[in-house]
């Protein structure tokens, strides 16, 4: 039989099979590597398809044997690995998605751009569609800077909405951009990602946690990323998959390099400068991203992001100088090097 992982970590995924039912089958993961997901930290991640072998004396639990090839993932570099070694593995926090949703508020926690910019450049290497969700909106008054960046992202080509779980503002265009697609929400703690869930799901049990007073971020509530089915007046099944709280998100799949290229306003740019693909856009004259930004194309913030990952990204480079493009990985955690 074949279905969709809606939720699990290690070797236990719940799946709920293809079909028009809405049962969900306990899956084990018989100790055996999947092909495909060698490089990363968790096996599986909700929206991995599946084939999995019933046990024919209990329909609610069985096997897992196989996973068909992912469309797309998200992912991101895995948080444990990054200080302790040059490498690091990359966790899988959803596959085979349609649209990742962005998650932001205004205020409480604060409003983080450059957070955004890194979840923006994983969307981009991974090829999957984006939306901003503004959360929170009820917060008065508005903030202008908060506004500006807002409408700067609108400009570089990333559609934003504003919602708020609270009153509900906003959140029957939130519906519409999920309707029959397979949707992850991501973002910071706090912003209200299981919130906007337990709106859409009010039935269903999901865990809202308060935002700690002291840190100005939301408590650890969802522990666990979690597909969920929304009914919609469609044809078509809608799924979302709420996610625990990201503190730091470091991309995953792009050489520093590559990065301009996962930049929309830089992309245009890339290689145009007077010393060409060698430039570090620093300190050069001639150097097109730096006119870019002193002419207002690129929003300083953005640049700002663009040097700081980059240099995130050259750190964990390997020893020797090659290209990262996979990351040595296994469940065993082995402490191997490039
Ligand atoms: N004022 C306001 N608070 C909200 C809104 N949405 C969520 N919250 C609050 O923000 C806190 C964190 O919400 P939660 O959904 O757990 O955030 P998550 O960590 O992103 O899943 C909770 O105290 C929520 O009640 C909203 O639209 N407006
Ligand atoms: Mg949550
Ligand atoms: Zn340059």
């Amino acid at each position: 039989m074949r279905g969709t992982v809606m939720r699990g970590s290690w070797n236990i995924f719940t799946v709920r099979p293809d079909g028009t039912g809405r049962g969900q089958v306990e899956c084990r993961l018989k100790g055996k590597v999947l092909k495909g997901v060698e490089r990363y930290y968790n096996p599986l991640a909700p929206g991995d398809r599946v084939v999995f072998e019933p046990d024919p004396k209990d329909p609610e639990r069985g096997v897992i044997l196989d996973m068909e090839p992912r469309r797309n993932a998200l992912t991101r570099l895995n948080q444990k690995a990054l200080g302790v070694r040059r490498s690091a593995s990359a966790q899988v926090i959803a596959a085979n998605v349609d649209r990742i949703l962005c998650v932001t508020a205004p205020s409480s926690p604060p409003f983080r751009p450059r957070f955004l910019d890194r979840l923006l450049i994983q969307g981009e290497i991974a090829g999957i569609p984006q939306l901003i969700v503004c959360n929170k909106r009820d917060i008065q008054p508005e903030d202008p800077d908060v506004e500006e960046r807002l409408s700067d992202f609108r400009r570089i080509g990333y559609p934003v909405i504003s919602v708020s779980a609270r009153t509900g503002a906003g959140m029957d265009e939130l519906r519409r951009a999920l309707e029959n697609r397979f949707s992850v929400l991501v973002g910071q703690s706090g912003v209200g990602k299981s919130s906007l869930v337990k709106y859409l799901l009010p039935d269903q049990d999901v865990r809202i946690g308060a935002v700690n007073a002291k840190y100005d971020r939301g408590a650890h509530t969802t522990t666990l990323a979690s597909a969920l089915e929304v009914e919609t007046q469609g044809a078509g099944r809608t799924f979302i998959i709420d996610t625990p709280g990201i503190r730091r998100f470091v991309p995953d799949g792009a050489a520093p390099a590559d990065l301009i290229g996962y930049m929309r306003e830089f992309a245009p740019l890339a290689g145009k400068c007077a010393y060409g693909v060698s430039c570090s856009h620093k300190t050069e004259a001639g150097c097109k991203i730096m006119e870019a930004v002193a002419a207002g194309a690129i929003h300083p913030d953005r640049y700002e992001s663009f040097l700081r990952i980059r240099e995130e990204l050259d750190r964990l480079r390997p020893a020797g100088g090659g290209r990262h493009k996979s990351f040595p990985h296994s469940a065993s955690k082995r402490t191997e090097t490039d």
